[in-house]
């Protein structure tokens, strides 16, 4: 997928860059926001980096006029942002508080002014403190409750906001959270987690009938997953088992219900010793599987496994998410999870673009028709300020390089691949990991809160104005 050639895209191809609301807003108890699960975990002594916090993050809550003049400057066409459930609803019920809605329509007209379309995530893992106490994502009534927040954000934003995306990353949120216990709420059930799964798939399905409800016509609406491109390290039937079982647990527990209208029988066998899935109840599954107009794709990593006689294999390692003691798949206990070789990032993944043109080729086949957008695709690299100032990042410039080339390739084997947003565009808390892992094009000083694009900024900034990656550009 290399060589000396200008790669051109088609000319409405959307050039973003994404964020989510915990990891830049701050301001966590302004204007009447309660405290989300994230809060929460990350004043719990242990559980992030440095005992770091979203309280200050990189204020954007109080720069965003400053973020979305360097979007402009950067010549982004679009511009991905998660609204905090406990800026608008504080307890997860009732009405909205006005002055959270008042921050995200101030964002959303800014951007529009700028030229820069919004695209808006609802749940980007914040959940109301008040509805985990209520018994969380394991909870069925956490589902009706995002509905009635859903609906709540369509009324105030539906008329400008024209990309919506219900849930970002549910399998963040439902194995990460409740069975790994790594992120909020730090949960370690692994039966609950598969709870969670399904309550989030009915979350999604509830919410997209509210937005079809409340949103003009021409809106759009979808989700964001983070399916995984699952190898196995031999092609050994074992091996092949064990892909096939993480790929039921990574993927098919959110695309078989959201776009088939089932649960796949491997995965409910898999699963049987931890639950019979009498949580989904008749009806269920016609709610989830509601028709969308697109669907949103996170790639970083791909995962090679094999199957492995020792009990507990699966809690040794993911992609270099570093040693657990729980796992985050399961009942998958038979299963060990390898690094690649090849080039790693600060966060230990293997960089490894044929991953995201096997996704995008999965996907076009799997829902074809059905427009693909890249919302989340970058990579932390340890970016260190020179003398002067400038921010040099070179393997970041080739870490987008190469994917989007792989990008270019999908487009050209014929997947209807909408748009890109780099993830992320500022430096951000990096949830279990802080503020140690870097993952913007633009560079934050923590201390100053001052911004400076990084070579990358500058160099994807060239590409989102032409359309065209050339080999050149490289050098950034
Ligand atoms: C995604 N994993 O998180 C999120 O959507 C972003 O908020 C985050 O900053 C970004 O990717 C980089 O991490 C993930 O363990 C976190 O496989 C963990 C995993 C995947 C995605």
């Amino acid at each position: 997928m290399t060589g000396n050639v200008t790669l051109t895209f088609p000319p409405d191809f959307i050039w973003g860059a994404a964020t989510a609301a915990y990891q830049i807003e701050g301001a966590a108890s302004a204007d009447g926001r309660t405290p989300s699960i994230w809060d929460t975990f990350s004043h719990t002594p242990g559980r992030t980096a440095g005992g770091d916090t979203g309280d200050v993050a990189v204020d954007h809550y109080h720069r965003f006029r400053d973020d979305v003049a360097l979007m402009s400057d950067l010549d982004l066409g679009a511009y991905r942002f998660s609204v905090s459930w406990p800026r608008v609803q504080p307890t997860g019920r009732g009405p909205a508080v006005q002055r959270g809605l008042d921050f995200y329509r101030a964002l959303v007209d800014e951007l529009l002014e700028k030229g820069i379309t919004p695209a808006l995530t609802l749940y980007h893992w914040d959940l109301p403190q008040e509805l985990e106490d209520a018994g969380g994502w394991p909870h069925r009534d956490t589902a009706y409750r995002f509905a009635e927040y859903a609906a709540l954000v369509g009324e105030a934003l539906g008329d400008r906001v024209g990309t919506w995306i219900t849930l970002n990353e549910p399998w963040c949120s439902a194995f990460l959270g409740y069975a790994a216990g790594v992120h909020a709420p730090g949960r370690t059930d692994p039966a609950a987690s598969l709870r969670a799964a399904h309550h989030l798939n009915l979350a999604h399905g509830l919410a997209t009938s509210e937005l079809r409800r409340v949103l003009p016509a021409r809106a759009e609406v979808g989700i964001s997953l983070n399916p995984a491109t699952v190898r196995p390290r031999t092609p050994s039937e074992a091996d092949r088992d064990a892909a096939r079982r993480i790929d039921a647990l990574a993927t098919r527990v959110f695309t078989g219900p959201l776009f088939h209208g089932r649960y796949d029988a491997d995965l409910l066998d898999d699963t049987a010793r931890l639950t019979d899935w009498s949580f989904v109840r008749d009806g269920d599954l016609e709610l989830i599987k509601q028709p969308l107009d697109l669907l949103g794709l996170n790639y970083y990593t791909p995962s090679l496994v094999s199957a492995t006689d020792a009990e507990g294999s699966a809690r040794e390692r993911r992609d270099g998410h570093g040693a657990r003691d729980h796992s985050p798949w399961p009942a998958a206990d038979r299963v060990a999870f390898h690094q690649p070789p090849g080039e790693r990032t600060a966060m230990e993944w293997s960089v490894d673009p044929t991953g995201l043109y096997d996704l995008l080729q999965r996907f076009s086949r799997e829902l074809p028709g059905l427009p693909l957008l890249i919302t989340e695709n970058g990579a932390a690299y340890d970016d260190k300020p020179e003398p002067d100032g400038s921010v040099h990042d070179p393997e970041r410039i080739a870490y987008l390089h190469c994917h989007l080339e792989a990008v270019h390739a999908a487009l050209r084997d014929g997947a209807n691949i909408r748009g890109y947003f780099l993830w992320s565009l500022l430096d951000n808390f990096e949830w279990a990991y802080g503020y140690e892992k870097r993952f913007g094009a633009v560079y934050v000083d923590y201390a100053t809160q001052q911004r400076t694009p990084k070579s990358s900024a500058l160099w994807y900034a060239q590409v989102a104005r032409t359309g065209r990656l050339r080999e050149a550009d490289d050098l950034g």
